[in-house]
């Protein structure tokens, strides 16, 4: 990766940190209403594999996806306008943090419901197939979607259509309190991938070089109507699995083990070595600081949407 795309996805990787810390902040003062789940210590995935997408192509997330939204170059203060619920929000407020969309730039959207952003992501690779345009779609889930039918469905049938899709398991450990250990009989989750007739590899989560490298072979793959790929993502979440899960279940120490290999500090010290100076560091960490203070000033100044357009934007 060249020096000036390294330091935009270190930047990039700050502001998606800076923007979870922040949402803590504000979750823990009373400010957001809902619940929120946090993508901190996840970074280099959204940025790896968002980072190599074109115009045109999509993404469809899981209900983890501040990160991916800041990934997909969404405006931080018209992302926290929706956290915050306000009509200035890219969904006008009615989304809140786990139906977040910008759908301007390829983003489908978070997701709710464990694995139902992956058939989304598998209908527009499918589109994308009819219409013969040359775009490729990225499905995100957790390590709990691939075990639901949903999941299932749209992996075999990617794979017999030969979709453009690449398929990212980010396998961060737990589904709510529960270890992958205990919900999977296989040791490499990418070992599913032999059931449906498409190559499956796993990953280091924590390395946005490897993510990178292995998010080129999987787009050009589909992009070259090769067919669907499945990745897993090996990484860790720093945060519970939601607002105020304190992770009691983790055993000591396996925390700080993980932070040990933080993302962003993989890529701070390859730039340092690649020649990078410290103050420069500095400085984008400080754009990216003053960006989400000034989303935060942007969403709290939004009004709230009025209650009678709430129906409206309902969908059944
Ligand atoms: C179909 C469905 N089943 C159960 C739930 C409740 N639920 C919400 S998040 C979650 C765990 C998801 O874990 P994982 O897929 O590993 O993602 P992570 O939270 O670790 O990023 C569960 C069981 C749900 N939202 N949808």
């Amino acid at each position: 990766m060249k020096t000036e795309v390294l330091l935009a996805r270190f930047k990039m990787m700050l502001l998606m940190r800076r923007f979870d810390e922040t949402v803590d902040r504000l979750y823990a003062a009373g400010k957001l209403y809902g619940t929120i789940h946090l993508y901190i210590g996840q970074e280099a995935i959204g940025a790896g594999i968002c980072g190599e997408l074109q115009h045109g192509d999509v993404i469809a997330s899981t209900h983890r996806g501040h990160g991916h939204n800041v990934a997909m170059g969404s405006d931080p203060g018209a992302m926290m306008a929706e956290l915050l619920g306000r009509v200035t929000g890219l969904c006008h407020g009615f989304g809140g943090s786990m139906h977040i969309a910008d759908q301007k730039l390829g983003n489908l959207g978070a997701n709710g419901i464990v694995g139902g952003g992956v058939p989304l992501a598998t209908g527009a690779a499918l589109s994308f197939k009819i219409r013969e345009l040359p775009y490729v779609a990225v499905s995100f889930m957790g390590d709990g979607a691939p075990n639901e039918g949903c999941v299932h469905e749209s992996l075999n049938i990617a794979a017999i259509w030969k979709l453009p899709i690449v398929f990212v398991i980010e396998n961060n450990q737990y589904g709510m309190s529960a270890p992958v250990k205990d919900t999977y009989a296989i040791e490499r989750l990418s070992e599913r991938a032999v059931a449906y007739g498409m190559p499956g590899e796993s990953i280091d989560g924590q390395d946005i070089f490897k993510v990178v490298e292995a998010a080129r072979r999987a787009i050009d793959r589909a992009r070259s109507g090769g067919g669907p790929t499945l990745l897993e993502m090996i990484t860790y979440r720093y945060k519970g699995h939601s607002r105020n899960d304190p992770a009691r279940y983790r055993p000591a120490g396996e925390l700080d083990a993980w932070k040990a290999r933080d993302p962003i500090e993989i890529v701070r010290a390859r730039l340092l070595q690649d020649g990078a100076s410290e103050a420069r560091l500095a400085e984008i960490t400080a754009e990216a600081e003053a960006a989400i203070t000034a989303a935060v000033a942007f969403g709290e100044a939004g009004p709230f949407p009025d209650p009678k357009d709430v129906l409206p934007k309902v969908y059944a």
